[in-house]
């Protein structure tokens, strides 16, 4: 439905753009599955692990996310919500596939940071953590698992504040863990939300208010439970943790929540506090063909604007067809506008623009900042494209993450070549991983380039799954990429012998080194070359 009297402000300020991020394993496609559940966007929660019988996460939709558990990618899913409308983005945990939920974060106007209760900040929550830092995003701690034995909330609260380094407030305080665990108390309202587990948590939870001196209190906990709750809240409230927003939205505090997705404990408590406290989307720093400096481009302005922040091919079995998703930062997207893809200086025709639910789609009639939108791409958009209508003007530039791990690719049925070059060409416009061609050589022998040696085995899958290509990967013993500028003197002692020069897919040079020493040769024999690193990524703007 076409309501374009909404004025633009009004529609932006009920946006909520967030991803959910987490060390793998935390539970984040399960607490997605539950928002889903409390926003009714779903009726059912299915489950990550397959229960036999039992639906399977809506986020995980690829086969092989759904055979291992996993997520391998990140997934969009948007629906209305208590008058607002919420655009979650589901990103996997595993390092592997950190570029994918790193452009995801870039479409992200805040974060749900997810703790597993009983292990507190792991590795890749610490890496996380540092680029919503560096980027300011304002983060939402979400502190999982509460139904298991957990670590001391007191415990993990100094871990976010002395590992993370940043302010730790709890707007929720949680009585008992494990088997003790019988609910949160909410410290604003002074509420103590008792919870009850209902059968495999697919249903909405009961939930009962009391006060907190409430004599029945005392009967749900066991008086070591109840101790160790009011010791603990004391200690919080003496610490004065007092949620602070601003410091929230600078990024240098993040309020924390208890609860358990699994079991639905505090998803809908948390949820409806996010809403209230969640930043709408804000203005985004703007570089216009021929300005010198960028600006602030503010969400609400008149002006369309977005950008690729990912590629997905073959969402959809039936269609098979590529989806460039765009992230609308500014202006009213209407059906049938036509934009300019600022990179190729072409304009577009967005006729079926869709917005997306996981694998399934709608068309969409309208959209605002904060929105994210399906494009069918048919090779016109690459990853960090921006669009917009009026002046040429291009968003931050999204860097490519340094390759460490090579292999040869052999194609064992020859038969299959066109397929072959098809699932390599949308792979690697995907960023599924990085394609490069020996120059000399024929193209039918790529060398894949991965950040973690999980990509290999989903592209190989995916390769069989969705192209029906056989491959065979042969490891290579590089670890560095770089960027050539200018010509080496190859073939000659000044070029070390284990090195290689291939061409990305643009055809533009690139060398592997197995060892900085090896680097460092080239670079000492080749005075005049400067290899650059691999994720250098020049926008430029045609006005
Ligand atoms: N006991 C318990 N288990 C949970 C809870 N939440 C999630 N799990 C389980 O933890 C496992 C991992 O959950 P996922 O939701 O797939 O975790 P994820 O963070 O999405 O994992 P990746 O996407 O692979 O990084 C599954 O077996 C879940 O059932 C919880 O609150 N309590
Ligand atoms: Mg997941």
């Amino acid at each position: 439905m076409t309501n374009s009297e909404t004025p633009i402000s009004e529609a932006v300020a009920t946006r909520r753009t967030f991803a959910i991020i987490s060390h793998p394993d935390a539970g984040k496609t399960t607490l997605t599955e539950k928002l889903l559940l409390y926003g009714g966007a779903i009726v059912s929660a299915g489950q990550v692990a397959a229960r036999r019988r039992a639906r399977q996460a809506t986020s995980d939709w690829m086969q092989l996310e759904r055979e291992r558990g996993i997520s391998i990618t990140s997934t969009v899913l948007q629906f209305p919500y208590r008058g607002h409308t919420l655009n979650l983005l589901d990103t996997p945990g595993h390092q592997d596939f950190g570029e994918d939920t790193y452009r995801t974060l870039l479409a992200a106007d805040s974060a749900i940071m997810l703790i597993d209760a009983a292990k507190g900040v792991e590795p890749q929550t610490k890496k996380l953590f540092a680029i919503c830092r560096a980027r300011r995003i304002p983060l939402f701690t979400f502190i999982n698992k509460m139904d298991r034995p957990t670590r001391d909330p007191i415990e993990l609260l100094d871990e976010l504040e002395s590992v993370l380094g940043i302010g730790a407030q709890p707007l929720f305080w949680p009585i008992g863990n494990g088997p003790s665990f019988r609910g949160v108390y909410d410290r604003r309202s002074r509420e103590v939300h008792l919870f009850e587990r209902t059968e495999h948590g697919a249903k909405r939870a009961p939930v009962r208010v009391t006060d907190l001196d409430d004599p029945t209190f005392a009967e749900l906990a066991d008086s070591a439970t109840y101790a160790e709750f009011r010791d603990g809240l004391d200690l919080v409230e003496g610490a004065g943790h007092e949620f602070d927003r601003e410091a929230m939205l600078r990024g240098d505090a993040t309020p924390v929540f208890f609860g358990s997705a699994v079991t639905n404990f505090g998803v809908e408590l948390f949820l409806d506090a996010f809403i209230d406290m969640a930043p709408p989307p804000v203005a985004r720093l703007a570089l216009y063909a021929g300005a010198e400096e960028a600006v602030r481009l503010q969400p609400d302005a008149p002006q369309f604007s977005g950008f690729v922040f990912k590629i997905q091919a073959n969402m959809d079995p039936r269609h098979r067809d590529r989806i460039a998703f765009v992230r609308v930062c500014s202006g009213r997207f209407e059906r049938d506008m036509t934009v300019r893809n600022v990179r190729s200086g072409k304009d577009v025709r967005l006729t079926r623009a869709v917005k997306l639910f996981a694998s399934e789609r709608e068309v969409v009639d309208e959209a605002y900042a904060g929105d994210v939108l399906g494009l069918a791409n048919p090779g016109s958009f690459a990853i960090g494209d921006t669009l917009c209508d009026g002046a040429s003007l291009a968003f931050e530039a999204i860097p490519a993450f340094e390759p460490e791990y090579f292999a040869s690719v052999r194609n064992v049925n020859a038969a299959g070549y066109k397929s072959f070059q098809k699932g390599i060409a949308q792979l690697s416009e995907e960023g599924a991983i990085q394609v490069f061609f020996t120059p000399e050589a024929v193209r039918s022998e790529p060398i894949f380039a991965a950040v973690g040696e999980l990509q290999f085995e989903v592209v190989k899958y995916r390769l069989e799954s969705e192209y029906n290509v056989a491959v065979e990967l042969y490891r290579l013993p590089y670890t560095l990429a770089r960027r050539v500028h200018g010509k080496p003197a190859t073939g000659d002692a000044s070029w070390p012998s284990s090195a290689k020069l291939v061409e990305d897919a643009l055809g533009r040079p690139i060398a592997l080194f197995e060892s900085e020493w090896s680097l460092r040769l080239a670079e000492e024999w080749n005075p005049a070359v400067r290899f650059g690193p691999f994720s250098e990524n020049v926008v430029e703007v045609a006005s």
